[in-house]
């Protein structure tokens, strides 16, 4: 069974006038910080190379595919798949896709230890709203400026550890976890930028928000035995808050990692992933357990 330190790059606030190259500059020093630390693989947030441009409202199609990447890698992040090869880390973040069809996806990759691509995801669960809402305090325009996930929940063996990955909103469905569950899953990753504020509960509170998202990754990692790393990308955008909290959570749902900062910070822990065996075979032995003659609501409505 394969040991791993893995590491989790929460990324401070990135505003709209940063250049991706000063992003990848910032992302490849947390890369040398990991290195230091021995981490063997690491996670960036959701939309790592950009400012959550979704809570900005645009109607010129071309403004918006300004924030989209068309290939991956490309000029601005080969320098971060370069270093990470020669570092030897693994590294998995989120960036906005515009595919040469045209269609348009909230995107992460996965490398190896090579810095090879080997694996992607489409975020499935898209919140906000698709036009502008003067009732809200700030906009989250996600369902208008991608299309939900056309690739599923899937894993891959990945030096020698079975992978899957999830943005965001994401974590907050059981269904994520447990479709990759039933595959095996020993690692999720998942990256995300939350709203340190609730754009329709404006009293809301940080802490609320934070206990809301451990509670999502800790119950998501424990009843799938799995490790889960879920990180942020945390800190003030011209003016828009968005809360750290950035998280790696072991199979038995208790944190071993936490990041204290809203800005660019590293964390880490050694992962020892023989640790899934024992909730996979016992409580959480799907084959053994489920009953699914009674979850068909799940799928049919
Ligand atoms: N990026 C992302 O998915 N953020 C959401 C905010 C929800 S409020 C519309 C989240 O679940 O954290």
């Amino acid at each position: 069974m394969t040991k791993l330190v893995i590491g989790g790059a929460q990324m401070g606030a990135i505003q709209k006038a940063d250049s991706r190259e000063a992003v990848v500059a910032r992302m490849i020093d947390l890369l040398e910080q990991a290195a230091a630390k021995g981490v063997e693989m690491l996670v960036y947030p959701e939309l790592a190379l950009t400012t959550f441009f979704p809570r900005w409202y645009m109607e010129d199609q071309a403004e918006v595919d300004q924030w989209f990447e068309r290939e991956m890698p490309n000029g601005a992040t080969q320098p971060l798949f370069d270093r990470a090869r020669d570092l030897g880390i693994a590294i998995t973040f989120g960036y906005a896709e515009l595919t040469p069809e045209g269609r348009h996806f909230n995107t992460s990759i996965v490398t190896d230890r090579k810095g090879e691509i080997v694996g992607k995801y489409r975020k499935v669960h898209l919140p906000g709203h698709v036009e502008y809402d003067p009732e809200r305090s700030h906009q989250h325009l996600e369902k208008r400026y991608f299309e939900p996930g056309d690739l599923g929940f899937n894993v891959w063996r990945n030096e020698g550890v079975i992978m899957g990955m999830a943005i965001c909103n994401d974590r907050r469905w059981p269904e994520t976890y447990r479709v990759m569950g039933l595959q095996g899953v020993e690692l999720i990753t998942l990256g995300y930028n939350t709203p340190s504020v609730n754009s329709q509960m404006g009293d809301e509170g940080l802490a609320k928000r934070l206990f809301h998202s451990k509670l999502s990754l800790q119950a998501g990692a424990y009843q799938n035995a799995t490790f889960v790393a879920g990180i942020a990308k945390a800190g003030v955008e011209d003016g828009h808050p968005l809360m750290g909290g950035s998280v790696i959570v072991d199979p038995n749902g208790f944190i071993l990692a936490e990041a204290s900062s809203e800005e660019d910070e590293l964390i880490f822990a050694p992962c020892d992933f023989a640790d899934c065996a024992f909730g996979k075979s016992t409580i959480f032995d799907f084959a053994r357990h489920r009953r699914i003659e009674h979850y068909g609501r799940i799928t049919s409505q």
